[in-house]
């Protein structure tokens, strides 16, 4: 099923200080134990295609270097801890990724995977907040090298080799070791929230094996699938749903550098992949991309066969228009598979595999062993019926949950009910047969944008502060507007300082780049003379959605 890779010339790969005492071995922990049978049942088996360097790399080459690798960045790691060290790292989509990952696992460390698109500014607030031990850097990024040390000089920052196919696959596993308690902290990833700085949100061993564990019971991953990986490896949709689940299941993950509409085209038309994974924004191009450079040319058909013969194709992190579910079946015979999910829940709901459970407009039912419950937003009372006319606020228990906030006890307390339910901050309603259908968000001050969750506060507080445009802009309002593509854009009311100046967009958006990631810079600007407040200083943010933009 898998399609081999074209294989390059094989490179030297890293080597250990010759003084260094290494341990080179993993621990029993359900991934690697998942691994090394997979290793053992199809040991020529890709588990990863890193279409970069069109490398193909095997389950036993992966946890050979994984064993290699942790021995190495072990030596950098506190020995007494009264928290599990956490290590940063920062390197593009593909095999590097898995490996540094995994190693960080291995050696009982929390991975904190950072935004390849984030500038520096945003990095170093990354590595202030999580307080590494280690920051680990792909040479892709050596450019940024100077301004990291600089900022933390006393954390090590260490530069891979990147890690390249060994002359013969290897065939002997690596020596395993009894695992580490599961509660251990594993991942932290940083979401925007109502507040105008990311969180870092803590899951353990036992809650990202249980997130991944539960899609491919749901889902019927297994060691035929491939997938097509597109998508970032800074969130959960990527890092879980796409890559732990598949290699979890002992299948192939195909990592693409980013999302590009013509490769995965290509890729589908060739044929032997099974799966993709992405945000709406991403089947919108997909479609877009098909009407203006495939349909009526000679490979339409081809193309089209090769999308349907996918096994499973699946939508999420944002809401997925209708019309463009519609306009995808129609293309290619799939019924897009709609989930719901959040970095501090994993995935929560989800459509069925069975096609008459893909219902236009509702992300589907429980997934197998979470809860899911609607409380009323004025009294907080449990919705027990369901119907057209009650829509509540989605709240959800069970093992796929974040353990905290990292050193934020405060807001970890204050996102979960007294009866240990998480509180989403989204609104859905449910029909008949326990189906869910989002409603929407509780706050306008957060924004999702191409699948990428934003803080309005953040991004409003990053305009004011900006070097170039603190001195322009003399106050600012951000808000969500519905987008087609985007699903929302990013929009900026300002009055200047000056109000006999005027600002263009490409001139605003220019010093933000700066400071703020390509998706949190708006790319909607009204300039106006004044911004209606209430008597308390307030902005209606709904309020001036509607007066601006419908
Ligand atoms: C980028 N651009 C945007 C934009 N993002 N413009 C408006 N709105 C946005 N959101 C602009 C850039 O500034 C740039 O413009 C141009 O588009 C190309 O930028 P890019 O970074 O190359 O974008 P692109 O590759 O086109 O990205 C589109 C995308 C990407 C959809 C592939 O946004 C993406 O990968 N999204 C997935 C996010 C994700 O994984 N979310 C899951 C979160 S977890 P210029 O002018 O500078 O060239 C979660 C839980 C769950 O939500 O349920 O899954
Ligand atoms: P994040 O915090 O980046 O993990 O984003 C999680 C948020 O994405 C959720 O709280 C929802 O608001 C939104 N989301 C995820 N999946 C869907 C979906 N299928 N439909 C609508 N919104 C979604």
């Amino acid at each position: 099923m898998a399609t081999e890779a074209p294989l390059v010339p094989r490179h030297a790969r890293w080597s250990l200080p010759a003084d260094y005492q290494t341990d080179v071995s993993i621990p029993e922990l359900p991934l690697f134990v998942a691994a090394r049978s997979h290793a053992l049942a199809e040991p020529e088996k890709a588990a990863v295609i890193d279409r970069t360097r069109n490398q193909s790399f095997t389950y036993l080459e992966l946890l050979n270097d994984v064993a290699s690798f942790k021995a190495q960045i072990e030596q950098y790691l506190p020995s007494s801890q009264t928290e599990e060290p956490r290590v940063a790292f920062l390197t593009p989509s593909g095999y590097d990724y898995v490996v540094i990952q995994w190693a960080i696992w291995a050696a009982g460390a929390i991975s904190v995977p950072l935004c390849t698109s984030h500038p520096l500014p945003e990095l170093q607030y990354t590595i202030s907040d999580s307080d590494p031990s280690l920051i680990i850097l792909h040479p892709s990024f050596s450019r940024l090298e100077a301004g990291l040390r600089e900022q933390a000089p006393t954390i090590p920052l260490i530069t891979i080799t990147p890690f390249s196919q060994t002359p013969s696959h290897t065939t002997t596993l690596p020596r395993f070791t009894t695992g580490f308690p599961l509660s251990r902290g594993a991942l932290i990833i940083y979401t925007s929230g109502t507040t105008s700085r990311p969180k870092g949100c803590v899951t353990t061993h036992e809650t990202i094996t249980f997130q991944a564990q539960c899609l491919v019971e749901a889902w019927k991953y297994s060691r035929n699938d491939h997938l097509i990986h597109v998508l970032p490896l800074h969130h959960i949709h990527g890092i879980i749903n796409g890559l732990t689940a598949t290699l979890l299941s002992g299948g192939t993950v195909e990592m693409h550098a980013k999302f590009d509409a013509k490769t995965v085209w290509d890729r589908w038309t060739e044929r032997g992949s099974t799966m993709f994974m992405a945000v709406p924004t991403v089947y919108s191009r997909l479609i877009d991309y098909f009407d203006s450079s495939i349909r009526g040319t000679d490979s339409e058909s081809a193309a089209r066969q090769g999308a349907n013969a996918l096994r499973l194709v699946v939508s999420g992190s944002a809401a997925l228009p209708v019309s463009v579910k519609q306009k995808f079946d129609q293309i290619t015979g799939h019924v897009l598979l709609e989930r719901y999910g959040m970095t501090e829940i994993g995935m929560g709901l989800s459509c069925g595999l069975e096609r008459e459970k893909r219902i236009d407009g509702s992300v589907g039912w429980p997934l197998p062993g979470v809860q899911v419950r609607l409380t009323d937003p004025e009294t907080s009372g449990v919705i027990t019926t369901s119907g057209d006319e009650l829509s509540g606020n989605i709240e959800i228990k069970g093992p796929s949950l974040l353990a905290e906030y990292f050193r934020q006890p405060k807001a970890t307390a204050e996102a979960f009910t007294q009866d240990g339910w998480f509180k989403t901050g989204d609104v859905a309603k449910r029909d008949a047969s326990g189906a869910y259908f989002i409603q929407g968000r509780e706050s306008v001050d957060i924004i999702k944008s191409g699948g990428y969750k934003i803080s309005a506060l953040e991004v409003e507080r990053k305009i004011l502060g900006n070097v170039v445009l603190g001195d322009v802009v003399r106050e600012v309002v951000v808000v969500g507007v519905a987008d087609a593509e985007w699903g929302q854009r990013v929009a900026a009311i300002v009055t200047l300082r000056n109000q006999g100046h005027e600002i263009d967009l490409k001139t605003f958006r220019a010093p933000l780049k700066e400071d703020m990631a390509p998706y949190k810079i708006p790319s909607i600007l009204k300039v106006v003379d004044a911004i209606e407040r209430n008597a308390m200083g307030k902005v209606n943010k709904k309020q001036i959605l509607k007066q601006y933009f419908e």
